[in-house]
């Protein structure tokens, strides 16, 4: 059995809330290590990636926020997930706020040729420079990894895109900015936003979304923001949107990922402490984690 590898990015800089760079602490304190030892798996913690702190001048060139600080935590986080895969072990990435996907994608994505991507989110993280309400970065990283947007993303790992169009799948939007529709329109990126997890439930849409990876990627990488969940679960959260995923669903699509075999790393992101109610966030997370590395099967 693979060897877990643990890495925290306590990473606050790509939104503007403050405590989400607290969210590796709570979900260690949620009992990750435990939980995954249980499993009988051999789990090293190696620890947090340095972040930078916040830019005090304001980025002139563009309306990305923290670019510069972002960009160097991404580079840092790309080396370290790339070694751990190198060793042959299974990076467990801890965040942070989800503009640190554009750093573990870029570590991930150089050893499969058709790497595959689940983005379990209400959002679409696919936001550009160009079309950002915001100019928060979390709100950038799929489309970043897909090579779209400002130059100092894309090119993080020296190396673009990390993951095409055509393997990506969202899974739980419900809040969507018009260029973001627009360039899943485009790209026909496969989304399965709160509609259809209803009409279809959520089994359907893992057995399409596994039966799809198989036949298509050598690898999948699952991207799971806490704000993918409903308010009500998972509610230590800086973007919380009504009527998401509930945690039996979660659980549910964590258990089918596990005995379908097919994740080759992942990371959970956006548990913000000071937002939740007694760590319910972290702790959540924390089952979800056992969930996908099998707890049912034991
Ligand atoms: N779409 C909005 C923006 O770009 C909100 C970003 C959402 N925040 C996240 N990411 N938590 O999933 O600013
Ligand atoms: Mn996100
Ligand atoms: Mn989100
Ligand atoms: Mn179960």
């Amino acid at each position: 059995m693979k060897k877990i590898s643990i890495i925290g990015v306590p990473m606050d800089l790509g939104q503007t809330r403050r405590g989400v760079d607290m969210g590796p602490s709570a979900i260690r304190y949620a009992g990750v290590v435990e939980r995954l030892e249980n499993l009988n798996y051999e789990v090293e913690d190696i620890g947090d990636i340095e972040i930078g702190r916040a830019e005090r001048v304001p980025n002139t060139e563009s309306n990305l926020k923290n670019l510069k600080a972002v960009a160097e935590g991404s580079e840092k986080l790309a080396a370290v997930v790339d070694k751990v895969i190198q060793n042959g072990d299974f990076p467990l990435v801890l965040g942070g706020d989800h503009s640190i996907a554009i750093g573990t994608l870029a570590g991930v994505g150089k050893h499969y040729k058709n790497l595959g991507v689940i983005w379990y989110d209400a959002h679409g993280d696919l936001n550009t420079a160009d079309t950002s309400p915001s100019g928060n970065i979390h709100g950038m990283p799929l489309a970043a990894s897909m090579g779209l947007g400002h130059p100092t993303l894309t090119g993080i790992a020296g190396y673009n895109p990390k993951v095409k169009a055509e393997n990506i799948i969202i899974i739980g939007a419900r809040s969507l900015d018009e260029g973001e529709k627009e360039l899943i329109r485009e790209k026909g990126i496969k989304v399965y936003s709160m509609h259809e997890i209803d009409r279809l439930g959520m089994t359907r849409v893992m057995e399409e979304t596994i039966a799809y990876f198989k036949e298509n990627t050598d690898g999948v990488h699952l991207s799971l923001d806490l704000d993918g969940l409903d308010p009500h679960d998972a509610p230590g959260v800086g973007t919380p949107v009504i009527g998401g995923i509930s945690y039996r669903e979660s659980h549910l699509a964590m258990e089918m990922l596990a005995e379908a075999e097919i994740i080759t790393s992942a990371e959970f992101v956006e548990v913000n402490p000071i937002l939740d109610e007694k760590n319910k966030t972290a702790t959540v997370a924390v089952a979800l984690m056992g969930s996908l590395l099998g707890e049912k099967l034991k």
